[in-house]
């Protein structure tokens, strides 16, 4: 065995190695090619601001080296080309290809505060459609500062192709390419093994983009995505019967029946109109300005019927989609693309389903086109006997992306008519639409005087206040959606349907407001016309978390009698639907459901999770991209408590992403048939 030798001279040998090496792979390596350290040192600049701008973190080593890695091992292959001008090429390609990534993940993040996916790319056709958002409000400035550098690798590029026309170079091609590569490994190599167990854990998972890009920055982000991505397709090769067991044991173990109760079958035989709400959520409810309520219809319902006033929608990147699947499933959304676009050929057990069993007659409805979301397939899917989409309409009036709620309503309630006479009890789905960003058209609806005045010095003015902001073209287009749900239900009584009809509401996802509204409208100061700022008389410290909170949205069951009344506090999320409904309407469950009859239950607390593997409960919201925990109630947080939940959470995330990706719903009733 060798002996180690400390001695001075045996030291100072290998340190003068060291720099040796050093300086021949690094520092002559480079200045030989100065246009491949452009590239790499420009190119991890921007990945380092795409990381400052989206989530914030700038002082993390490991998402540097990681993308510095990458980035050797990106530009290794440029040695490859024999070719100089070939070579150079190959740089300017990247160059322009790294930058336009980040770009288009700024601007999924704005969108979506998550980071885009290759597995998206069938949805992100749906951005292009609400285009007219994308450009008014998610296309910030600050989405197109990383294309500062190709141009700027451009320049570099030419002074680059001048100085090398002088000499022809002669390299080393093999020496130079396993330079790069052999680095570039070293350095992912040697950074990996200082990530710990639960970073390695959203990295298998991919729920939480946003912490993989945090910890491992973008391109191993990416790499990691292209391989998930294709998961869904190789993994019915591989992972199923693990999945399959996993399942199977869970339902083993978890008995989802519903159980009867006070609540069962009160609604049995009686037909069903779901209201599915675009964008409506729970703050505007019984909120008015200059003494007008924002919503005077649906504050009367919340009143009137059972109201879940901590009702929580858990979307992912399927937004709309997302939500029809998830009150219909009581599974979670696909962390991986979207059900309805990726995984729509799948069977689901759904509410729909549950109903149709039970001899209803089942039908949606919407003033959008069939494709969109791919619903005319999925709503096949899922059950309905007839999806009328824009086509069976008249198309009289459009607002956004089609026609507009008034004129929806009006002509949905002649199709109701018909529907009814067929002597068969129903079960139908609007799906609205005005509500949508950028809530543009807006003089097709009346004003919503979101203004404040004040008397100051005895004289009255007349303060801005929300007009014009987005805030304020919200409550307006929230007002004009309350005054089609009024007219849509005064029109069904008319017709006489609305004795034997209960209606539900949903609010289907949050408006994607910006903090900065909100807090304008909590904080505004007439007097001044300034935001309170904390220290002000009144001012409301409008947090991050309860910025989240605030993306309740209502969940309304009513009957015109209004023989139910009842304000459920518990917090309760869009997966709860069916085993609620079902409860109520006297039809199966599904015994995939995920969720729980909140209401007939008496659940005094429920955990709601977000495909994140956020959770929120009626003490804490859990953040699973940071782990912070804030407290709901004000109460002490039990570790234990967090700890549970969080297990709870994982663990139906995972349990639906198998059911989804592996089709396990159809084999498991397969092999129980
Ligand atoms: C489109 C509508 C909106 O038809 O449902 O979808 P969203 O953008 O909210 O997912
Ligand atoms: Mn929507």
């Amino acid at each position: 065995m060798k002996k180690l030798n400390f001695s001075k001279d045996n030291i100072r040998n290998k340190i003068d190695k060291l720099k040796k090496f050093f300086r021949r792979h690094y520092v002559e390596f480079f200045k030989e090619f100065p246009l491949l350290f452009c590239f790499i040192v420009t190119a991890l600049i921007d990945t380092l601001l795409l990381r400052i701008i989206t989530v914030g973190n700038y002082t993390y080593l490991k998402p540097l080296l990681l993308d510095l890695g990458m980035l050797f091992i990106i530009s290794s292959f440029m040695f490859l080309f024999k070719n100089e001008k070939k070579r150079r090429k190959y740089l300017l390609i990247m160059s322009v290809f790294t930058s336009v990534l980040c770009v288009v993940h700024s601007v999924y993040y704005t969108y979506y505060d998550s980071f885009a996916s290759i597995s998206l790319l069938a949805t992100s056709t749906f951005v292009v459609d609400v285009g007219d958002a994308v450009v008014k409000k998610v296309l910030k400035v600050t989405d197109l500062i990383y294309l500062w550098q190709p141009i700027f690798f451009y320049y570099y590029y030419f002074r680059d192709v001048r100085n090398s026309k002088k000499k022809f170079k002669d390299i080393d091609r093999k020496f130079s390419f396993l330079n790069m590569i052999g680095t570039g490994v070293v350095v992912i190599g040697i950074t990996f093994i200082f990530m710990s167990k639960v970073e390695w854990s959203r990295f298998g998972k991919m729920w939480n983009r946003e912490s993989v890009v945090s910890s491992f920055g973008m391109y191993t982000y990416q790499i990691n995505d292209i391989f998930q991505s294709l998961e869904p397709k190789i993994n019915n090769l591989f992972g199923h019967d693990s999945a399959l067991k996993k399942v199977m044991d869970y339902y083993d173990a978890h008995d989802s029946a519903n159980k009867k109760n006070d609540y069962s079958n009160i609604f049995k035989g009686k037909n069903v109109l779901v209201i599915h709400a675009e964008s409506l959520q729970s703050f505007v409810i019984n909120r008015s300005f200059n003494n007008k309520d924002v919503t005077p219809f649906i504050n009367k319902m919340t009143k009137e019927g059972i109201y879940f006033s901590n009702y929580y929608s858990e979307v992912g990147v399927g937004t709309s989609s997302d939500a029809e699947f998830t009150f219909s499933t009581s599974l979670m959304p696909s962390s991986n693309g979207t059900v309805f676009v990726n995984y729509f050929d799948r069977e689901y057990q759904t509410i729909q389903k549950s109903f149709k069993d039970n001899g209803y007659y089942v039908f949606s409805m919407h003033g959008n086109t069939g494709d969109f979301w791919n619903r005319a397939t999925m709503h096949k899917n899922m059950g309905y006997d007839k999806f009328y989409s824009k086509s069976s309409y008249d198309v009289d009036e459009i607002i956004g992306l089609g026609i507009s709620d008034k004129s929806f309503f009006k002509q949905s309630v002649e199709i109701i008519k018909e529907v009814n006479s067929n002597n068969k009890p129903f079960f139908g789905t609007l799906i609205t639409l005005t509500n949508h960003t950028p809530w543009s058209d807006l003089d097709l609806m009346d004003e919503y005087d979101a203004t404040w005045t004040v008397d100051v010095n005895g004289e009255k003015i007349v303060r801005d206040y929300l007009k014009g902001t987005t805030m304020g073209d919200y409550l307006r287009s929230v007002h004009y959606m309350d005054q089609a749900i009024e007219s849509f239900i005064n029109d069904l009584d008319r017709e006489g349907i609305l004795d034997n009809t209960v209606i539900v509401i949903y609010g289907d996802h949050d408006a994607r407001i910006s903090k900065k509204n909100y807090n304008l409208m909590y904080n505004y100061d007439p007097y001044n016309d300034s935001i309170k700022e904390d220290g002000d008389d009144g001012y409301r410290d409008y947090n991050d978390y309860e910025y989240k909170l605030d993306r309740k949205v209502p969940f309304i069951i009513w009957s015109k009698d209004k023989k139910y009344k009842k304000e459920v506090k518990t917090v309760t999320g869009m997966i709860d639907a069916y085993p609620i409904l079902s409860n109520l309407f006297g039809v199966s469950g599904s015994r995939f459901q995920l969720g729980h009859d909140i209401l007939g239950n008496n659940k005094s607390d429920n955990t709601v999770v977000f495909t994140d593997g956020s959770y929120v409960t009626n003490k804490v919201y859990y953040n699973g991209q940071n782990g912070e925990i804030y407290s709901v109630s004000g109460d002490a947080v039990d570790s234990q408590y967090v700890k549970n939940n969080s297990d709870y959470a994982n663990e139906i995330i995972d349990i639906s992403n198998d059911i989804i990706t592996y089709d396990l719903i159809k084999e498991i009733n397969n092999r129980s048939s």
